[in-house]
């Protein structure tokens, strides 16, 4: 492949991309050529909400636009360009929130039947942690025990789900400040349930024709994800998994190993993942892998499962997003697991080329051509087993055609809020103020969450490589999470020593004193909301502003594609952070629904968002907002240290 072809950032995906050509699997990387994006729907200018339609109101080109014409452009029913990008805006929020609040409603009722001993194999792993959430949400304590406490407090999150009326309970863990903007712009929300049922009646033909009322009702539902469904899915698994700390694994395609049985676990959810590590690591499954040939076990993560598994037991990733199909082009997959979201539904189809056994487990996403082994959570080990097992027995089944990547790197993950809390301030003062301080003093610049997915419109992991690298070298602090946070590992910047090799002087130094990467890995999307307690901690410590929307902190998604990444950003913007996303943006048909998101809301929120497709430049947007809001809170210019003498010190009494 030529250069100028390549269409992945690293070497070993672009080998896997010929190797696909040549075993003619067909790829995303193929359907990206001959599939073009519909230039209207891209742009949010294509309403598909009835059955008059589809309506495209798309901007005239290469013309300015007269009023009388303007006035014209609308759909059957009489909908304007503005009211259509609005409403296909907060219909991609009302996907992404509920992906991840779905995702937190499973682990809460898996966390309740734990509580309740009804599932075997799970047990309260964060005792601490369940003591902390017991206090945060009114749970007495007492003399009860952990089960009891955790039964309540499952079921109380649960309720959070479906709450009709006031607000949920989890948003009280934003700063005060947070929380009376959001009041006064009538956006604390109710239970997610709720807000994205309102978000789909508002759309449906003839609801809301405001175009600034639908986004409002876009930014209540988004704010219902990442402080009260996201957050109590990370809460949840935390105490039911182990908190995360940091902890060495691997990373790349590289992971997989030629003479092992290799079992990939790709998707989201770490219930049933979390089962198939402790049952790969068996003496009879192991015995059994070695009497099919094979020697050993060898498990790696796709995606975010791969985040969740890699930050509690060190499990290699094998790759993000656009990595799923290569690596059962490896030709060494025996088994790839999946259970909800970010899954290729052609993956079936490039497993036919080889002799991969694709294995679907939610009732919520079945695969044709898939086998379905169905996660039981009463029964989770026997689920683990009997998939552990199919892979195993699928070793001797290699074609031969194997081909693995030489491009293995080391990382290390774990980056919670309670470990950096610890890493900054030990065990005993456990604290925020180092970085505070060193922000005050300006040997770090700001803080800036780079998240998000890969995008087949885009070279793969270029944008998130290249945005990151500028941020550091720039001594922007960057804090990781979901694809963003693989892309990341594969370029080794998830590592002490890439401080000295890629950081400005002021983080480097910083890094090398308390031991940690420039880029600090916080998990899975589901775990953005480590970020927004990450930011809170900030504020409480002081010394930067009483709000989220003080700090000199920005955000980004530059390879963003899915509709979770929508949601994220809109909570991110809420919750006052300058949020950047790249390869394309959703309302360009609209100027006016633009200009709203991109400048209004800052005066309502003191966040707002940009898009810029070039990450070199979208990086120094948020290298200029957090100088912005350095110099707001009176930080930006250098203080000199001065030692001082006895005489100095009389003079000052
Ligand atoms: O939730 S970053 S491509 S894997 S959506 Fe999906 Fe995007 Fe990756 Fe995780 Ni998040």
């Amino acid at each position: 492949m030529a250069e100028a072809e390549q269409k992945s950032f690293d070497q070993g995906s672009n080998d896997l991309i010929e190797k696909a050509i040549k075993d003619e699997a067909n790829t995303a990387f193929d359907r990206a050529d001959t599939m073009k994006p519909c230039p209207i729907g891209s742009v949010g200018s294509c309403c598909k909400n009835c059955g008059m339609g589809p309506c495209r109101v798309p901007l005239p080109r290469g013309k300015e636009e007269t009023p009388e014409e303007k006035l014209k452009r609308r759909g059957i029913c009489g909908a304007t360009a503005e009211t259509i990008a609005a409403r296909n805006f907060i219909r991609m929020i009302a996907g992404g929130a509920s992906a991840h609040s779905d995702h937190g409603r499973g682990v809460a009722e898996l966390f309740i039947a734990a509580a309740k001993g009804e599932a075997p194999g799970y047990e309260i792993r964060d005792e601490q942690k369940l003591l902390q959430l017991a206090l945060d949400w009114g749970v007495e304590i007492g003399d009860r025990s952990n089960s009891e406490i955790a039964v309540e407090i499952g079921e109380k999150a649960l309720e959070e789900f479906g709450r009709q009326e006031g607000e949920i309970i989890t948003m009280r863990k934003a700063p005060l400040k947070r929380q009376e903007v959001w009041r006064t712009q009538g956006v604390a929300p109710r239970g997610i349930d709720r807000e994205v049922v309102e978000i789909m009646h508002r759309t449906h033909i003839g609801v809301d024709q405001d175009y600034q009322n639908l986004l409002k009702q876009g930014v209540r539902t988004a704010i219902a994800d990442g402080w009260g469904g996201s957050m109590i899915a990370t809460e949840l698994q935390d105490i039911l998994f182990g908190t995360p700390a940091p902890i060495l694994g691997k990373a790349n395609l590289g992971v997989l190993k030629e003479d092992e049985v290799n079992i990939i676990i790709h998707g989201h959810e770490p219930l049933l993942s979390e089962m198939i590590v402790a049952v790969s690591r068996e003496p009879e499954m192991v015995e059994l892998a070695k009497s099919k040939g094979a020697k050993g076990i060898n498990l790696a993560g796709m995606c975010c499962t791969a985040n969740e598994i890699l930050m509690r037991h060190g499990v290699g990733i094998a790759g993000n997003f656009l990595q799923q199909e290569l690596a059962i082009v490896t030709g060494a997959v025996d088994a790839m697991v999946v259970d909800v979201q970010c899954i290729f539904q052609s993956i079936a189809t490039v497993a036919e080329c080889y002799h991969t056994k694709i294995i679907t487990t939610s009732p919520k996403a079945k695969i044709p051509g898939a086998v379905h082994i169905e996660f039981d959570e009463h029964n989770a080990l026997k689920s683990a087993r009997e998939i552990v097992k199919a892979a195993v027995e699928n070793f001797p089944n290699r074609k031969g055609n194997v081909e693995i990547p030489d491009n293995e790197t080391d990382q290390i993950a774990g980056f919670s809020h309670e470990t950096i809390n610890y890493l900054l301030g030990g065990l005993f003062r456990s604290s925020y103020r180092p970085l505070n301080d060193n922000i005050i003093n300006g040997r770090i610049r700001g803080v800036a969450g780079v998240v998000g997915c890969n995008n087949a419109r885009y070279k793969h992991n270029e944008a998130h490589i290249a945005m990151v690298k500028e941020l550091i070298k720039n001594d922007v602090l960057v804090i990781t999470t979901g694809c963003n946070a693989i892309a990341c590992a594969e370029a080794g910047l998830l590592l002490p020593e890439a401080a000295a090799e890629f950081a400005g002087e002021g983080l480097a130094s910083v890094c090398e004193a308390v031991g940690i990467p420039p880029v600090l890995h916080m998990g899975s999307c589901v775990d953005n909301s480590r970020i927004l307690i990450a930011a809170t901690a900030m504020v409480k410590d002081g010394g930067l502003g009483d709000d989220i929307s003080d700090l000199p902190v920005a955000g980004a998604a530059p390879e963003w594609m899915s509709e979770k990444a929508i949601s994220i950003g809109q909570y991110f913007v809420a919750s006052g952070v300058f949020t950047v996303f790249g390869v394309t943006w959703p309302t360009l048909g609209s100027k006016e629904v633009t200009d709203f998101l991109f400048k209004e809301m800052e005066d309502m929120y003191g966040g707002m968002w940009g898009f810029e497709e070039d990450p070199i430049k979208a990086a120094h947007m948020m290298i200029d907002h957090i100088d912005k809001k350095r110099k707001a809170l009176g930080i930006d210019k250098a203080r000199e240290r001065v030692l001082y003498d006895m005489e100095m010190r009389r003079e000052l009494t």
